[in-house]
């Protein structure tokens, strides 16, 4: 069984899509293993982001990730880390299939500012471990 890390980014709260991707993780059978609500600090996303601290556009990912109150959680299962991926859809919206969490849901993104694409999503089972230990500090 593997456990993956998500986040419903500030979008997904605002609009009210909670209930939406958490029943799409529960359908799909996975196991809600963690879920907290928080409003993330920057601390924190600097570690999470670390590959893209240094990277233009992160000013503008800062400020909106840290432009609501987000979800943060674990879910299990079978495969659990691609699959979630794979439910997620591309990181740009607007080339996310139809039928993914961001294909379905999110929209394209102004220029100079960060895509808001409703969830996040470990990208390994070593992303994984990383980020379960830097949000739930296990
Ligand atoms: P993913 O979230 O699909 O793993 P990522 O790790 O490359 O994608 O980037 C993290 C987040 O940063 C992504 O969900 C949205 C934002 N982002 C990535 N590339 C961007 C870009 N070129 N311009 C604006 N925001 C970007
Ligand atoms: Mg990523």
């Amino acid at each position: 069984m593997e456990e993956t890390f998500f986040i419903l980014k500030p979008d997904a709260v605002k609009r009210g899509l909670v209930g939406e991707v958490l029943h799409r993780i529960e359908r799909r059978g996975f196991q809600l293993t963690r879920l907290e609500q928080c409003q993330i600090e920057r601390t924190t996303l600097e570690k999470h982001y670390s590959d893209l601290v240094d990277k233009p556009f992160f000013p503008s990912i800062a400020d909106f990730m840290m432009s609501g109150p987000v979800i943060i959680g674990t879910l299990a299962g079978v495969g659990a880390v691609q699959a979630w991926r794979d439910m997620l859809g591309a990181t740009d919206p607007a080339k996310a299939q139809a039928g993914t969490i961001r294909g379905d849901f999110a929209l394209g993104a102004e220029p100079g500012q960060s895509l808001k694409n409703i969830a996040h999503g470990s990208d390994s089972l070593e992303s994984a471990r990383r980020e379960i230990s830097i949000w739930f500090g296990e």
